[in-house]
């Protein structure tokens, strides 16, 4: 049984993209794994955000990981604000960073791109993620293509850690499940679906009502050949479609494909939107249900004690090894 530790920022609504991409695995993983599953409020407040509405949404993502199927007897759930462990370490991690590699992280560069003041916090973001994992001794680390390089990189601090202070972390190993796990936006199949898209018409959103899913998908970009095909170079659009058809509805892209030959896209859309739909209502309802019953308070505190527990074993051993003064 190996552990695994991965997590969803509260930095905006939930999208098609996380569930697929992320959320899936998680409760296909719980079953024969260690699971840690966070919130990361923390890393969400590297860019701005409202107080109210983190609140809000760090309440909303854990209400979804439950409505999902996350079975909190089988995996900790919990905010990354809620175990100190992790902010720590974060601290002494960026004490084996260097500035230079932290400036060759595309993301950071994605992300600062065009700012006039950049938040520090952006900058030391992957020395926070390397903490997560690390005072963990997390073995499998669910991440999309985007996080990799950041994963490289706690690689190598735990690496340089080790040779400096003696074999202390374990090497995470990425878990890519299964190739063709991003989601695209709707508005411009070349950018990946993303909670943060200040357009709504350019992702779903597991909590949009039905009748709002419909609109979106009639309205997401295609190109003129109304041709229903999985061709990702040519036919971006209709590709992305066709990947979101197949994972819900657990039919093969050519199955799907057979099923709307000589269509135009009119009816695979209709088809889809109420697919979305009708796989996102009972999941809404659930999720309604987490909300009302008030469980989630008492799971997040569970959650966060067993992550305390494990976290704080980790974090005094770095803190032994590299000569701090242990409280008697
Ligand atoms: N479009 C996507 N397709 C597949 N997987 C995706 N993930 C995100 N978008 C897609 C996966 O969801 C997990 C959590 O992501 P995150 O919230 O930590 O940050 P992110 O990857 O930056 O996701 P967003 O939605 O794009 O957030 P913002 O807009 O706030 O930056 C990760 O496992 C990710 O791979």
């Amino acid at each position: 049984m190996k552990r695994v530790l991965s997590g969803i920022q509260p930095s905006g609504q939930l999208t098609m993209g996380n569930y697929i991409g992320a959320m899936q695995n998680f409760v296909k993983l719980q079953h024969d794994h260690e699971c840690f599953f966070m919130i990361v409020d923390l890393h969400a407040i590297t860019v701005p955000q409202d107080p109210a509405a983190l609140r809000e949404q760090s309440e909303q993502v854990a209400a979804l990981y439950l409505a999902a199927g996350i079975d909190p007897s089988k995996a900790s759930i919990f905010l990354q604000s809620h175990v100190p462990q992790h902010a720590e370490l974060g601290w002494l991690m960026t004490t084996i960073a260097n500035m230079g590699e932290l400036e060759r992280m595309t993301q950071f560069k994605d992300k600062s791109e065009g700012k006039e003041s950049i938040p520090a916090g952006l900058f030391v973001y992957p020395t926070l993620m390397a903490a997560d994992i690390l005072v963990y001794n997390a073995e499998l680390i669910p991440v999309g293509d985007d996080q990799k390089q950041h994963l490289e990189l706690t690689r190598d601090l735990a690496n340089r850690f080790n040779h400096r202070y003696g074999d202390t972390f374990r090497m995470p190993e990425p878990y890519t499940p299964e190739v063709g796990a991003r989601i695209m936006s709707l508005d411009d199949a070349s950018k990946k679906m993303s909670k943060s898209n200040p357009n709504a018409g350019s992702y779903i959103a597991l909590l949009d009502d039905p009748a709002v899913v419909r609109k979106k998908i009639s309205r997401a970009k295609t190109d003129s050949e109304a041709l229903v095909k999985f061709d990702p170079a040519n036919k971006p659009e209709i590709s992305n479609l066709l990947g979101i058809y197949s994972h819900i509805s657990g039919l093969s892209v050519a199955e799907i494909e057979a099923k709307y030959e000589g269509q135009m896209y009119g009816p695979f859309k209709k088809d889809l939107g109420e697919l979305v739909a009708n796989f996102l209502e009972p999941l809404q309802a659930r999720y309604r249900e987490v909300r009302q019953s008030g469980e989630l308070y008492d799971v997040l505190k569970q959650g966060a004690e067993r992550a305390q527990e494990v976290a704080q074993l980790k974090l005094d051993d770095v803190k032994k090894r590299m000569g701090f003064v242990m409280p008697r």
